[in-house]
C-alpha cells in the first residue's frame, strides 16, 4: 500500500538506515584493524564477522537509496509514489549472513570436528527454510492468511534453531574456561533475544491497524535488530576469541606489553638465581 508520511516520519526511517550504514562501516573497519589481537587460529571467527558486516553495509547502502527513491516531497508531505520499497534487499542480506552469523557462534566454540560439522549443517538448512519460508509472508498483505501461514512456517525452524543453541551447544559449555564461559553464555542470549525482534517486526503489520505505525516500527525495528546482531554480536565473538588467545598463551607481535614481558625475562631468572 502507498504511503503518506510526515516529514518526521520519513526522516525517523531514512535516519535509522543512515545509523546502520555508520554502524556496519565502523564495525567492518575495525574488525579489520583488531585482527591481529586474536591467535590465528581463532582468526577465522574474525573473518566471518567481517565479512558480515560487509554484506549488510552494502546492503543497507541499496535499502537506504531504495527508501529514498521510493517518496516525492509534496505539499509538505512524504508521497509514496516513486518506484517500489525493495524490501527484498534484506531477504538476500539474511540469506547470505544469518548462516555466517551461526558458523562463527560454532567455530568460535571449537568442538570437534564432526560436531561442529553437524551443526553447521543443521543450522544452515533451518536458517534458509526460516528465511525462505518468511519472504511471501512479508511480501503478502498484512491482514491475509497467507501471511500469517507463512510466518508461522517460518517460525517452526526459527525454534529449532533457539533449541539447538540452548540445549545441544548448552552442553558444550561447561568445557569451555570460565572467563569463556561468561562470555559464550551472555552471547547465545544476545543471538536469541535480537533474533526475536524479527519475527516480532514481521507480524507487526499484521497487529497494528494502522500502517504508516507498522511500516515505521517494522523498518526501525529491523535496523535496531541489525545493528544488534550483526556489530554487537560480531564484538562478543571477538571478545571470546580475545580471551581464548590469551587463555592459550598468544601474545601479539608487536604489542608493547608483549615486548616488555619478554624483555623483562632475563631479569626475573636472574632475580631467582
Ligand atoms: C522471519 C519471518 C518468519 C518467521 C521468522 C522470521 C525470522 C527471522 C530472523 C532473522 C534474523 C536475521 C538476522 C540477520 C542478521 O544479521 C523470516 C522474519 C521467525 C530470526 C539475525
Amino acid at each position: 500500500m502507498d504511503l503518506t508520511l510526515s516529514a518526521g516520519q520519513y526522516d525517523l526511517v531514512y535516519n535509522a538506515f543512515s545509523f546502520v550504514i555508520a554502524a556496519m562501516g565502523a564495525s567492518l573497519l575495525f574488525f579489520v584493524l583488531v585482527r591481529s589481537s586474536v591467535a590465528p587460529r581463532h582468526r577465522m571467527a574474525i573473518t566471518l564477522s567481517t565479512v558480515v558486516v560487509g554484506i549488510a553495509l552494502y546492503h543497507y547502502v541499496r535499502i537506504f537509496n531504495s527508501w529514498v527513491d521510493a517518496f516525492t516531497y509534496t505539499g509538505g508531505a512524504y508521497v509514496q509514489d516513486g518506484v517500489p520499497f525493495n524490501e527484498a534487499y534484506r531477504y538476500v542480506d539474511w540469506m547470505l549472513t544469518v548462516p555466517l552469523l551461526l558458523a562463527e557462534l560454532v567455530i568460535v566454540l571449537k568442538l570437534d570436528k564432526g560436531k561442529t560439522r553437524s551443526l553447521l549443517i543443521r543450522l544452515t538448512i533451518a536458517a534458509l527454510a526460516m528465511i525462505i519460508a518468511g519472504y511471501p509472508g512479508e511480501m503478502a498483505a498484512a491482514d491475509s492468511t497467507s501471511k500469517i501461514v507463512w510466518g508461522i512456517l517460518g517460525t517452526l525452524p526459527f525454534l529449532y534453531i533457539v533449541y539447538v543453541l540452548f540445549v545441544e551447544l548448552g552442553n558444550s559449555l561447561g568445557r569451555q574456561a570460565p572467563g569463556v564461559t561468561r562470555l559464550l553464555s551472555a552471547l547465545r542470549w544476545i543471538l536469541v533475544v535480537t533474533w526475536t525482534v524479527y519475527p516480532v517486526a514481521y507480524f507487526l503489520p499484521a497487529v497494528i491497524d494502522d500502517p504508516v505505525v507498522a511500516e515505521l516500527a517494522r523498518q526501525v525495528g529491523y535496523s535496531i535488530a541489525d545493528v544488534l546482531a550483526k556489530p554487537l554480536f560480531g564484538l562478543l565473538v571477538l571478545a571470546i576469541a580475545i580471551a581464548k588467545s590469551r587463555d592459550e598463551g598468544y601474545t601479539e607481535e608487536g604489542d608493547p606489553r608483549a615486548v616488555q614481558a619478554r624483555n623483562d625475562v632475563p631479569a626475573r631468572q636472574r632475580a631467582r638465581s
